[in-house]
């Protein structure tokens, strides 16, 4: 036995449970816009069916092993439209409340408002997952008041303009200096470090090229003991350089997964929880290996 390489514990607590991050996790993504769902009847028959199909996959993603369920309710996509505060907790409260009800995983909300964060910690979200990484009027207070871990996602400009030439002096660099100061204005509300999740966010104002360097060299973000959470599932960096479409994206997704586990990332935000779950398992494995 080879005590040396034993790795060191890393275990965040989510809400009301404890997980090991120095194993990989996965996070299925689940998209809460009743606008998807809406055959031009009413309201409450598009949230209804909104919620039954959420729940459907929810439970799907579960059964395959996902760790968390990340709920969201606004999507950032250029061109969507804006979300009102009560719709988005309209969209998500239900879902959440549901999942909570039914469910043994961590619900992580995807959220940049601040009411939202409150809502949903108090109905037991364990994580806050923002795009925007607390950079709202009042996130950062509502984030510290939660006591929830949060994950400070970059992103360069916002999503409607995001995608028009993007430039960066050094993309990894320079992300890693924007998480710094995001780190640090957490600091200056009460958030720990124990507390804090970090992610370059893949597609969030970033060239293709810029989205490839970022991946190849995403142990130096790792390399500052803040735990890793990638999201490129679907996205058109996959597409891109494939030349598939939205639903063909997966084996290209699960590729880009396995790269960013080995280069540090623990947690994998993805539609294709089932396929990613067996991946990582099989990279880890291979890790662990002495
Ligand atoms: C992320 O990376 N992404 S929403 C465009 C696509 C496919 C998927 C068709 N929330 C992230 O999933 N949160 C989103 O092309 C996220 N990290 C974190 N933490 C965008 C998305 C998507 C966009």
């Amino acid at each position: 036995m080879c005590q040396a390489l034993t790795k060191p514990q890393a275990k965040m607590f989510f809400g009301d449970q404890w997980l090991d991050l120095t194993a990989p996790h996965v996070m299925g993504v689940v998209n809460v816009t009743p606008d998807s769902f809406s055959d031009g009847g009413s309201l409450f028959a598009s949230q209804s069916l909104c919620l039954d199909a959420a729940m459907v996959r929810a439970r799907a993603m579960v059964a395959e092993g996902a760790s968390f369920l990340d709920i969201g309710g606004e999507s950032t996509r250029p061109g969507a439209n804006p979300v009102s505060v009560q719709q988005e907790l309209d969209r998500v409260m239900p879902v959440i409340e549901s999942v909570r009800a039914s469910l043994d995983v961590v619900v992580s909300i995807d959220t940049s408002t601040p009411q939202v964060m409150i809502a949903a910690a108090q109905a037991g979200a364990g994580l806050i997952n923002d795009v925007r990484a607390l950079t709202r009027v009042g996130a950062l207070g509502a984030a510290a008041e939660t006591q929830l871990p949060i994950c400070l996602m970059h992103m360069q400009g916002d999503p409607k303009t995001m995608q028009n030439n993007p430039i960066y002096d050094s993309i990894v660099e320079d992300i890693g200096l924007y998480i710094d100061e995001r780190v640090q204005q957490c600091s200056t509300v009460g958030i720990p470090l124990e507390r804090i999740l970090i992610d370059p966010g893949f597609g969030f104002g970033k060239t293709l090229v810029h989205n490839l360097q970022l991946l190849k060299s995403l142990s130096l973000l790792a390399s500052k003991g803040i735990p890793v959470l990638v999201g490129m599932s679907r996205k058109s960096m996959i597409g891109s350089v494939l030349g598939r479409p939205v639903d063909d994206r997966l084996h290209g997704g699960l590729a880009v997964s396995v790269m960013a586990y080995e280069r540090g990332a623990r947690i994998v935000r993805t539609h294709d929880v089932g396929p990613t779950v067996d991946a990582l398992r099989m990279a880890h494995a291979v890790m662990m290996s002495d």
